[in-house]
């Protein structure tokens, strides 16, 4: 997940690079042209490469915001705390966050994005802010009684997660229902 992601952020900063070095060559074409000063005229395999690279790179950008958003991932119970280490890096990784009811929780921020926006974390509906400092691991800690989508976010709210809290309860009742429904067919 995590190095595929790198691979992504690489190639999405490659494809604006391109984009840029793209667009800077029509302005220089378009002045070139308007000044009638000579073209130069590059061959063709290498404008459909440009072309064809570009296309590929914008659709990687469009799979990236449309798709990868929201990575779920479910908390690991350790020592009856659901733990769960989230990367602060452009944005919340994981994003999406499992955890059940009426269980202790810990959230672990690794904040690596050095920029201000990012520099607290904010959960309204728990009534917790916390401060990130700089490539540091700082933990939240509460239980989430009730069932529910609960989102936390930096300190202007633009960027988001989502805490899923499951109720396990209902999912035995769900679970035993189905057995006994079982059992009597
Ligand atoms: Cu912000």
């Amino acid at each position: 997940m995590k190095s595929n992601q790198v691979i992504l952020t690489s190639l999405l900063s490659l494809g604006l690079i391109l984009g840029n070095v793209q667009l800077s060559q029509a302005q220089m074409d378009m002045t070139q042209s308007d000044h009638q000063f000579s073209r130069i005229e590059q061959p063709l395999s290498l404008k459909l490469l440009v072309t064809l690279g570009g296309l590929g790179l914008i659709g990687a950008e469009v799979w990236w915001f449309l798709f990868s958003k929201s990575q779920s991932k479910q908390a690991t119970t350790y020592q009856g705390i659901q733990e769960v280490e989230i990367t602060v890096d452009g944005g919340y990784s994981p994003d999406r966050i499992r955890v059940n009811a009426g269980q202790p929780v810990r959230l672990n921020f690794l904040r690596k994005d050095p920029s201000s926006c990012l520099e607290k974390v904010i959960l309204p509906d728990f009534h917790k802010a916390l401060d990130l400092p700089m490539n540091q691991v700082s933990s939240l800690e509460f239980t989430p009684n009730q069932a529910g989508d609960y989102t936390f976010h930096c300190g202007m709210n633009m960027f988001r997660g989502v805490l899923e809290v499951q109720d396990t309860n209902s999912q035995e009742n769900h679970n035993s229902q189905k057995s006994e429904s079982v059992a009597s067919v």
